[in-house]
């Protein structure tokens, strides 16, 4: 074909912060379909850690990165084996570390297992988990929006606002109409301090509101007790969130196998009353990641089919603890539960910014946006129309 078109040729910089755009414009370039599949693989660059490697296996994973196109960066005495061990990075294009995991399939040293492991963690990558609710399927490819009710009197930024039922159950279809997907309901402060509530306190707290709302709507009960879950799952709850994970009363998680509801597992240092005593870790975002897949391990094994993870973002942590874990969320998407954050309003804003609890939606929204990005599947906020505005706008943004 000759080329009669004078046309100039140029150069220019693209932004591809989702592989959308990158398909799309392939696909204008009249790239094949099986080669935009193919390529996409290519785009984007991404990292895995390896912890805990022999030195003999880090050299031969060090090889095959290398000969993947990938890299793998270990500790400068593996090659000649004075340390015992070493932590990986291991990252290069998904392409080039789908292939390192199919080249330590079969070998020695422990290699057989990482690249079953590796493969494992990048299909979680790509295929957004789904949740059901009272028999809906929703495919948690955009964050699903938990709108939170606190009909207690002592919440840290709501309390008191909402104990009446009737201003409850009004607030609640405000949500709902302001982009909500499911309202968390819950009748007992866990703030920093908070005292413990009765089961029977609870329960008149909550039963009200969802005994009207549930038949109706997708409600999710806050709870940590097996009564208060029980009542609620008969009365038509959609859903429990229990800030315990199961360790305060393990009967819930019977309650949602009985009841086939999905239950959300959080993780937190110590109880409310003493979480924020001088919290540590060696490793906070590993130690949340294990935490939180032992529970989901622990409420599987009790018949709960659908489970959420969540890290607890204020329980029992520090501001860099909370910094960390929502920079960090593919390291827990990659259990390959659905994950929710709960950073709304919530005191790292203000010890990051000076901002009163009344005034903490701008750093709420940035937050929100960070996580959704890093592939959190559901966001729990207080400020439901504006994070439903943020997330669209984010959303459409980079997909042009
Ligand atoms: N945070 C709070 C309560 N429940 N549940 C999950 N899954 N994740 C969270 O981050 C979470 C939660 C605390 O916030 P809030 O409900 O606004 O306040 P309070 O506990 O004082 O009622």
């Amino acid at each position: 074909m000759t080329d009669d078109s004078d046309g100039p040729l140029s150069v220019r910089s693209l932004n591809f912060d989702s592989p959308v755009p990158a398909r799309e414009l392939m696909a204008a370039i009249g790239v094949h379909p099986r080669g935009v599949d193919i390529m996409a693989a290519k785009l984007t660059a991404r990292a895995i850690y390896v912890k805990n490697v022999k030195a003999v296996a880090a050299n031969i994973l060090k090889q095959e990165a290398l000969s993947a196109g990938a890299e793998a960066a270990v500790h400068r005495h593996v090659i000649n084996c004075r340390v015992a061990r070493s932590d990986a990075l291991l990252f290069g294009t998904a392409a080039a570390l789908e292939d390192v995991a199919r080249k330590l399939v079969g070998q020695d040293f422990g290699l057989d297992a990482l690249g079953k492991e590796i493969s494992r963690v990048l299909a979680t990558w790509y295929a957004a988990p789904s949740l059901e609710l009272k028999g809906r399927t929703y495919r948690l490819n955009a964050p699903l929006i938990v709108g939170i009710l606190n009909v207690t009197p002592d919440s840290f930024s709501d309390g008191g606002e909402f104990d009446a039922p009737r201003a409850a159950i009004a607030r609640a279809r405000e949500l709902l109409e302001q982009g909500a997907a499911v309202v968390d309901v819950g009748g007992e402060s866990t703030r920093p301090g908070a005292a413990y509530v009765s089961a029977e306190e609870e329960l008149s707290r909550v039963m009200p509101v969802v005994e009207v709302l549930a038949p109706e709507h997708p409600v999710s009960v806050d709870t940590r007790k097996a009564a208060v879950a029980r009542k609620c799952a008969e009365a038509g709850a959609a859903m429990i969130n229990d800030v315990s994970a199961g360790r305060d009363e393990p009967a819930v998680a019977e309650v949602c196998a009985e009841f086939g509801l999905p239950y959300v597992v959080m993780h937190m240092k110590g109880t409310p009353a003493d979480m924020q005593q001088d919290p540590r870790y060696d490793d906070v975002v590993g130690e949340v990641r294990g935490f939180l897949a032992e529970r989901a391990a622990w409420a599987k094994a009790r018949g709960v089919e659908q489970i959420i993870v969540d890290p607890g973002i204020g329980f029992g942590k520090t501001l860099e603890h909370n910094l960390a874990l929502i920079n960090n969320v593919p390291a827990l998407a990659d259990l390959g539960y659905p994950v929710m954050v709960g950073h709304s309003r919530k005191s790292f804003i203000g010890k990051l910014t000076g901002a009163e609890v009344d005034n903490r939606l701008a750093g709420s929204l940035a937050a929100a946006l960070v996580a959704a990005r890093r592939g959190a599947h559901i966001l729990r906020v207080h400020d439901v129309a504006a994070t439903a505005q943020a997330l669209a706008v984010d959303a459409a943004v980079t997909r042009a």
